[in-house]
């Protein structure tokens, strides 16, 4: 249950009693994300001011070391996870390998692993477009209180028990799901606090807005062109609109808005795609199933891919369900 306006705290009270499996340390967990997030925000909002605050790599005015934004994000929610003890690893897309934490202290009882994408579309901030945050988290499956191993974070993502983004928009929000639908929360900057916009998100079953950069499109596989010219001719409600920001997570939260779908196909140039499995699509792809929408790789349904590798790339399909199982249509027929 939630009504609007509530605040994020208290939303997670509210619910608390639905997170199963935890004793709180999955809200808390949600909690430090928040926090994070705000700094994060902060930081990505004056970005523009590089040629006052230095540009990264060089020193600001107060003589700072000036950090890219993707490593400061990264540094960010890393400390924020491990300074509040609630996870015993974390895996990020700017670590080579897997972090395992207290991994000295066999007496902590944390179970969680979270993998995070800090700053997705990074190189859009120069620009002034908006960026996201994506997070996935699960619950380790190596004994508590042993040191956190590779397989607890190569699990399908039908495993998941949360997901999320925050989006570094015309407004920020926090965007997640803990397997009980999709709530928003708009950051009121002003007094730091998180407020339900968007109850109960749901994809529309239908859209008629389709991304992916047409720039690719000589090097895409025969039933990705297929489905493009299907979204291009003049038929019944089509030609659908295209609307690619260069951004996974603007132009999924748009899409679950208005009803659409995103796609980084696999492509001469990219034999897996090149979004990465378990801090991009499975979060993203949770969230979409969540919300009534669908995500697969052209052919099989993202939650239920094996992971073989942390920084595995897949092909993504995602987005309101009847047009994702259109393009699979045209992905299976070209087969
Ligand atoms: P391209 C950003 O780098 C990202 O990972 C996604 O956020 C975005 O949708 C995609 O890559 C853009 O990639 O190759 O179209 O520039």
């Amino acid at each position: 249950m939630s009504n609007k306006n509530q605040t994020l705290g208290e939303f997670i009270i509210e619910n608390q009693a639905s997170f199963k499996y935890t004793s709180g340390e999955l809200s808390r967990l949600i909690n430090s994300i928040r926090l994070a997030a705000k700094v994060v925000n902060h930081e990505v909002n004056k970005a523009g001011l590089v040629d006052i605050i230095g540009a990264a790599g060089d020193t600001n005015v107060q003589g700072e070391d000036q950090q890219k934004l993707d490593v400061y994000a990264n540094d960010k929610f890393i400390q924020t996870l491990i300074n509040r003890n609630i996870v015993c690893g974390i895996a990020s897309e700017e670590e080579d390998d897997f972090i395992a934490i207290n991994s000295q202290d066999e007496n902590h009882q944390n179970k969680y692993v979270v993998l995070i994408d800090p700053l997705d579309g990074s190189s859009n901030i120069d620009v002034n477009v908006s960026v996201g945050t994506i997070f996935s988290v699960y619950r380790r499956v190596t004994p508590v209180g042993t040191p956190v191993q590779i397989e607890d974070f190569l699990q399908k993502g039908n495993q998941q028990v949360a997901a999320g983004y925050v989006i570094y928009g015309t407004s920020t929000m926090l965007v997640y799901t803990t397997g009980h639908g999709v709530n928003g929360f708009t950051l009121n900057p002003a007094i730091g606090s998180y407020y339900l916009s968007h109850p109960n998100m749901q994809f529309p079953e239908d859209g008629k807005i389709y991304s992916v950069n047409e720039g690719n499109y000589i090097h895409f596989p025969q039933g990705v062109k297929d489905y493009i010219k299907y979204c291009q001719e003049e038929e019944g409600d089509r030609p659908y609109t295209s609307r690619y920001i260069g951004s996974l997570v603007s132009d999924f939260h748009r899409n679950m808005i208005k009803g659409g779908i995103y796609m980084y196909p696999k492509s001469s140039k990219n034999s897996n795609g090149k979004l990465r499995l378990l801090y991009e699509c499975n979060p993203m792809a949770f969230l979409a199933e969540q919300a009534n929408g669908k995500a697969c790789d052209g052919f099989t349904r993202i939650l239920d891919i094996e992971p073989t590798e942390l920084h595995q790339r897949v092909p993504f399909f995602c987005g309101s369900k009847n047009m994702v199982e259109k393009a699979e249509e045209f992905m299976k027929k070209a087969q």
